[in-house]
């Protein structure tokens, strides 16, 4: 700000104060304060008062402004947006907001990760959250479902046990924010069923580059109502436009401590410069008489349908247009529930699934308070609520009138149920007979066969990410047995990735001839299906030395062209031309983590150390690198081959353009 302009600003200030303008602090019960920077105290040295009302009500407030984080998913970050559905679905489902194209139904989406606390950092190996709250016109359909189309158990009685595991360990509580530990691993070893969840949780699909470029899973079968009555089985998935990417896990790592807040801050921003995202609402569906066609059972939460026997119809699209405008108020207080639905969607009875419809509402009594967690505004509905539910902690209506039961003759019998026929939700009639047991069938117990369906449809690097972050995370246990199990567990997957993960991480290999057998493959699972634009990607410019602005100009140009997103980072920061141009970030500000490219520039003079980290560092991650002809000669490492794929040495702004021609090369050694 240039000092006329601070004048101005400090003399509208002192306008406000004199008349007494703006919005006057008060109490909570609404009075005037006076003075907010003293206590009341007895001389101006003396003992503070009692009576001092102002003072204890603001710290009585601030004691308890925490309150108690999820049990999983503690760190999210969440926004606003709409959905439209494409086409009439009313063959499938009489869900108004599926039925009406013309319409758009706001919609809230809360990302998360599962295992840390509210304070973990963004980027560790994690299943993501991706819950979303559709508030339609027949009241609230939440789709709370996760980045992995499979989950780690199959009925819900397992879940305590499950994040027991996976959490920090109880008497240290350690690791903050990831499984490479004892416990989870002991669980993996003595619960077979999540081989196939692991799987997807220690490929790249585990540490997404982003919230925008990842896809979501409602996970559990559910099923799709028409006005007939007919039923039809239905798995829902979000498929983003902006393509689907991944971290490579040593950045990942330097990301934890280069910016905590590395996934946030990127749906934030994106979101605040306009550059919405969106994802397109996909379901499976299956109809009722081909409930056994399958060689898995459709209602086993560890199995997905694989896309190239069951594809997945697009209906519909979800754009993200409106960051919050207090985190606290709505993504800490959204409380997300499977059991929110509308009619013309129905459950089915996959174990896991029944377990989640007692567990959300139930949690939400001590996370937010009490029962009333709907009153609050980002819970609320569109659609009108009227029940005779009444009182309770943080009770914000106030009821009209003498009756609060059904039935009633007092009031009319009001408020009214209504039939099916007339909008009033109706269970699907489906007829269940049999045993009161506890036992699952045996067309869960199929363990394997799906991880390694998963593992042949991977890339050969991913192959090698996957085999490098088993060694990983079980290289961290301590106990030689959790190990052994954990390895032997893969081995019933594959054979030549346990051998791999045995020999690094110290246990014997096992025995030969026990793996699966399957080249099953499903091509859709790769990573590398999606098509991704260049639209919202990064450019680091290194400026070595004296460059004109007019040349870095002539880089911004190109970049903005493209709705690239850039940084001139120098030794030291400083503008350039006129506050037009300058240099933003240093080599202690910036990290090449940060970043999805880098342009090496140099007026030809000796190179900082620190800049050779910064460029040999994106090198290593496999990211596009343009280095100058200037820069070329005074660039002095070792470690940087410049024939290797995606380097390109080219003084010309355009060059980026050549260079992102794939945003990863895997292929580089
Ligand atoms: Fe959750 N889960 N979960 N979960 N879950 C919670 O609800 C639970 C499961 C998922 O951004 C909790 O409000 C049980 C599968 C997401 O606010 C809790 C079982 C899937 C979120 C809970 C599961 C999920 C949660 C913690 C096994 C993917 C964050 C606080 C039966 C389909 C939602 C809360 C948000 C949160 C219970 C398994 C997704 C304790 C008992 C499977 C995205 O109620």
């Amino acid at each position: 700000m240039d000092q006329s302009n601070k004048n101005k600003k400090q003399q509208q200030l002192d306008e406000l104060r004199k008349n007494n303008d703006g919005t006057a602090m008060t109490t909570n019960s609404g009075m005037k304060v006076s003075e907010d920077e003293h206590s009341l105290t007895v001389g101006d040295r003396g003992p503070t008062l009692l009576e001092d009302f102002h003072f204890r009500e603001k710290m009585m407030h601030f004691d308890h402004e925490r309150i108690p984080e999820r049990v999983v998913h503690a760190r999210g970050f969440g926004a606003h947006g709409e959905f439209q559905v494409y086409e009439d679905l009313s063959e499938y489902t009489s869900a108004d907001f599926l039925t009406h194209p013309e319409k758009t139904t706001p919609v809230f989406v809360r990302f998360s990760t599962v295992q840390g606390s509210k304070g973990s950092p963004d980027t560790v190996r994690d299943i993501r959250g991706f819950a979303t709250k559709f508030y339609t016109d027949e009241g609230n359909f939440d789709l709370v479902g996760n980045n992995a189309p499979v989950f780690f158990i199959q009925d819900a009685i397992k879940f305590p046990d499950f994040v027991h595991a996976l959490k920090p360990e109880p008497h240290n509580e350690m690791p903050q924010g990831g499984s490479a530990h004892d416990t989870f691993w002991d669980f993996i070893g003595q619960n077979p069923e999540s081989m196939h969840a692991v799987f997807w949780a220690m490929s790249d699909r585990g540490i997404p580059k982003n919230f925008r470029q990842q896809e979501g899973f409602g996970v559990h079968t559910f099923r799709l109502v028409n006005k007939e009555g007919q039923s039809y089985f239905v798995k829902f998935h979000w498929k983003p436009k902006q393509g689907l990417e991944s971290l490579v896990w040593d950045e990942a790592q330097i990301l934890h401590g280069k910016d905590i807040d590395f996934h946030r801050k990127d749906l934030y921003e994106s979101i605040d410069k306009g550059d919405y995202p969106e994802w397109e609402l996909g379901l499976q569906i299956i109809k009722p008489e081909q409930e056994f066609d399958f060689d898995f059972d459709i209602l086993d939460p560890t199995k997905l349908w694989p896309e190239d026997q069951v594809p997945v119809k697009i209906v519909g699209k979800m754009t993200l247009n409106r960051n919050v405008d207090n985190v606290f108020a709505e993504t800490e207080q959204v409380a997300f529930h499977p059991a929110h639905i509308v009619p013309g969607i129905d459950f089915s009875n996959d174990p896991l699934l029944q377990g989640r419809l007692f567990s959300y509402t139930d949690t939400q009594i001590s996370r937010l308070g009490g029962p009333n967690f709907n009153q609050i505004p980002i819970n609320r509905p569109v659609a009108e609520v009227h029940n005779n539910q009444r009182d309770a902690m943080h009770q914000s209506y106030i009821h009209q009138g003498q009756t609060a039961y059904h039935k009633n003759g007092l009031n009319n019998n009001d408020p009214h149920t209504t039939p099916k026929e007339q909008g009033g939700f109706e269970h699907y009639h489906e007829k269940v007979e049999g045993y009161k047991v506890r036992q699952r069938s045996d067309s869960f117990k199929d363990y394997y066969t799906q991880a390694k369906l998963y593992k042949n449809s991977l890339t050969e690097a991913e192959q090698q990410h996957l085999a490098d972050a088993f060694s990983f995370e079980i290289g961290k246990c301590k106990s030689p047995e959790v190990k052994q199990n954990a390895v032997n567990q893969i081995n019933k997957v594959d054979r030549k990735l346990a051998e791999y993960v045995a020999n690094n991480v110290g246990v014997e290999v096992p025995a030969e001839n026990e793996e699966v057998q399957s080249d099953a493959k499903d091509s859709q699972l790769t990573l590398e299906k999606f098509d991704i634009p260049l639209k919202g990607h990064s450019v680091a410019v290194l400026v070595n030395g004296d460059i004109s602005a007019e040349t870095l100009k002539s880089y911004a140009e190109v970049f903005v062209n493209n709705d690239l997103n850039y940084a001139f980072v120098g030794q030291t920061a400083k503008n350039l031309n006129d506050d037009e141009i300058g240099i933003t970030e240093t080599y202690s500000t910036a990290s090449s983590t940060v970043f999805d490219s880098v342009i090496v520039l140099s007026d030809g003079k000796e190179m900082l150390p620190t800049a050779i980290d910064f460029v040999e560092m994106s090198y290593n991650h496999k990211k596009p690198v343009v280095i100058t002809e200037e820069a070329k000669n005074v660039l002095q490492s070792n470690r940087i081959d410049l024939d290797a794929p995606g380097v390109v040495v080219s003084s010309e702004p355009q060059a980026i353009l050549d260079a992102f021609k794939r945003y990863r090369y895997f292929d580089r050694k």
